[in-house]
C-alpha cells in the first residue's frame, strides 16, 4: 500500500496561548502562561504569547491559508480565559463568539476543526485557588466542557480533553519549567495529575450529555516510544514492554495516564514504584476516568531505539544515534518512532490512532529571494510519514495526520527562538511566508501520501 486509506485526515495544529495574542481583548482574563511569561528569566528570549502570531484578529487570512494548501483538517485549542474569565461561573459571550466564528469559517473554507479543549492556559485565578490542586479542578474544567460543547457541537464533532498531561504536569508542577512553574513534592504532583484524570472523564461525560450530535472524543497525550532497532521478537517485546512502562518518579510515561483513562486502572508498575507518595484517591474515582473514546490521539515527535547489549540487557541503541539528525530543540530525528508508536499505541489500546502532533523545529528565515527553503523539514515530515503510512499497512488502524505547526509560534520556555511552522512568521509584520514543506505538504495531501 503506497497510500493512506481514503478518509484518512490530513491536519495541521496550532493552539490558543502560542498563536492567539490579543490577551486582554475582548474580556479574556490572566492565563497561568501570561503569569509565567512575566516572571524574569522563565522564557529564554523574555518573550510571551501577549501578541504571539495575532491570530485573533488574524483568523479569516490564516484560515484562508490553510485551505489554499489543501489541508483538510485543523486542530485549535479554545481558550479558557477567553471564553470564562473567572474560570467557573458566567461565559464570555465575546469569547466564545470568537470560536464561533473561527469554526464558521473553518467550515466555509472547506476545513474541518478539531478542538482541543485544554492546550495549558488555565485561567490564573482557578491557580490562585489551588489550579489542578484544588478538589473542584474537575468540575471548573467539566463545567467549561459543557460551555464549549454546547456552543460547538452541532458543527464540531472531533474533540480532544487535555494536551500532554505529561508536559503540563511534569514540566509545570513538577519541574518547573513551565507554567505554573511549581516544583511540587511528588505526592502534589500526583494529586494535580489525578485530578486532571478526574477531569477528563468529568468532561467526556458532559460533552457526550450536551453534544448536538454523536462526538469523537479522545484526549491528546505525548506518545512516549522506545522501538527496536531489528525485528527480533524479543527485541520488540522488550520495547513494547519499556514503551509501557514507568520507570521513574516523574510524570512521562505513557501508561500513568492512558491506563487509567482506557482500562480504568493506573498501572502496577506506576503503583509499586510510587507506593510513597500515592494519595488517597475517592472509591468511585476510575469508573469516573474511564470513559469510552473513540480515538488514540498521540503527539509524536521522537523516540529512543533500543537494542540488547552483551549481557542480553535492553539498552538505548546508542550506536544507532551516532551522527543521528538533531532538531534546534536537541531532539532526535528517529522516523521509526511514527512506525512503532501508533503499532504499540493501536495494539494495546484498539482504538484508531490520530497522530496529532510531529514536527520539527528550526532556525528558519526568509531568503533573499523571498523564499523560506526548509529541505530538513520536507525531509523530516517525508520519513515520518513514510513510517506511517508502513505501519497502515501492517495493520495498524491510522486516521490521521497534524503536522505541528501550521505556522511559527510561541514555543513556551523558547519563546520565538523554535520555528516548527510549516508557515514562516515575521513577528514585527505578522507577515505569513508559507514555506517550502508547506507547498511540499500540499502535494502530498494532494496524492493521498502516494509521493511520499
Ligand atoms: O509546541 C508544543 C505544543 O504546544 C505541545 N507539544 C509539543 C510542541 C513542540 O514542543
Amino acid at each position: 500500500m503506497n497510500k493512506f486509506k481514503e478518509d484518512f485526515v490530513w491536519g495541521v495544529a496550532a493552539s490558543s496561548y502560542q498563536i492567539e495574542g490579543a490577551a486582554e481583548q475582548d474580556g479574556r482574563s490572566d492565563s497561568v502562561w501570561d503569569m509565567f511569561c512575566r516572571e524574569p528569566g522563565k522564557i529564554k528570549d523574555s518573550s510571551d504569547g501577549r501578541i504571539a502570531c495575532d491570530h485573533y484578529n488574524r483568523y479569516q487570512d490564516d484560515v484562508r491559508m490553510i485551505a489554499d494548501l489543501n489541508v483538510k483538517a485543523y486542530r485549535l485549542s479554545t481558550a479558557w480565559p477567553r471564553i470564562i474569565p473567572d474560570g467557573y461561573g458566567k461565559v464570555n459571550e465575546k469569547g466564545l463568539a470568537f470560536y464561533d466564528k473561527l469554526v464558521d469559517e473553518l467550515l466555509a473554507a472547506g476545513v474541518t476543526p478539531w478542538i482541543t479543549l485544554y492546550h495549558w492556559d488555565m485561567p490564573t485565578c482557578l491557580f490562585d485557588q489551588g489550579g489542578w490542586l484544588n478538589p473542584a479542578s474537575s468540575d471548573w474544567f467539566a463545567d467549561y466542557a459543557r460551555v464549549v460543547t454546547e456552543r460547538l457541537s452541532d458543527r464540531v464533532t472531533n474533540w480532544f480533553t487535555l494536551n500532554e498531561p505529561q508536559v503540563f504536569l511534569g514540566l509545570g508542577h513538577q519541574v518547573g519549567e513551565h507554567a505554573p512553574g511549581l516544583q511540587l513534592p511528588f505526592e502534589k504532583v500526583l494529586l494535580a495529575s489525578h485530578n486532571s484524570l478526574l477531569a477528563h472523564g468529568k468532561a467526556v461525560q458532559v460533552m457526550r450529555a450536551v453534544a448536538k450530535q454523536p462526538l469523537k472524543i479522545g484526549a491528546a497525550p505525548v506518545g512516549v516510544v522506545n522501538f527496536p532497532t531489528s525485528d527480533d521478537p524479543a527485541l520488540v517485546e522488550a520495547a513494547r514492554k519499556s514503551t509501557f512502562s514507568v520507570s521513574g518518579v516523574n510524570c512521562f510515561s505513557n501508561t500513568w495516564y492512558a491506563d487509567p483513562m482506557l482500562k480504568g486502572e493506573y498501572p502496577e508498575d506506576g503503583l509499586e514504584l510510587f507506593e510513597h507518595y500515592l494519595p488517597k484517591f475517592g472509591a468511585d474515582d476510575m469508573k469516573q476516568i474511564c470513559q469510552p473514546l473513540d480515538m488514540y490521539a498521540a503527539n509524536i515527535y521522537a523516540g529512543t531505539p533500543l537494542e540488547f547489549n552483551d549481557k542480553g540487557e535492553v539498552v538505548t541503541a546508542e550506536s544507532s544515534l551516532l551522527g543521528c539528525g538533531r532538531t534546534t530543540m536537541d531532539w532526535n530525528v528517529t522516523p521509526d518512532c511514527l512506525y512503532w508508536g501508533p503499532k504499540f499505541l493501536y495494539e494495546r489500546y484498539g482504538l484508531p490512532i490520530v497522530v496529532t502532533e510531529n514536527g520539527l523545529a528550526s532556525c528558519d528565515w526568509v531568503h533573499v529571494n523571498g523564499e523560506v527553503d526548509d529541505a530538513g523539514r520536507v525531509d523530516y515530515v517525508q520519513r515520518h510519514l513514510r513510517a506511517l503510512r508502513q505501519a497502515a499497512a501492517d495493520g495498524t488502524d491510522v486516521a490521521g495526520y497534524f503536522y505541528w505547526s501550521i505556522m511559527d509560534n510561541f514555543e513556551w520556555g523558547f519563546g520565538y527562538q523554535q520555528r516548527f511552522g510549516m508557515v514562516h512568521v515575521d513577528y514585527h509584520t505578522q507577515k505569513r511566508t508559507p514555506k517550502r514543506s508547506a507547498y511540499w505538504y500540499r502535494d502530498v495531501i494532494n496524492s493521498n501520501g502516494e509521493i511520499l
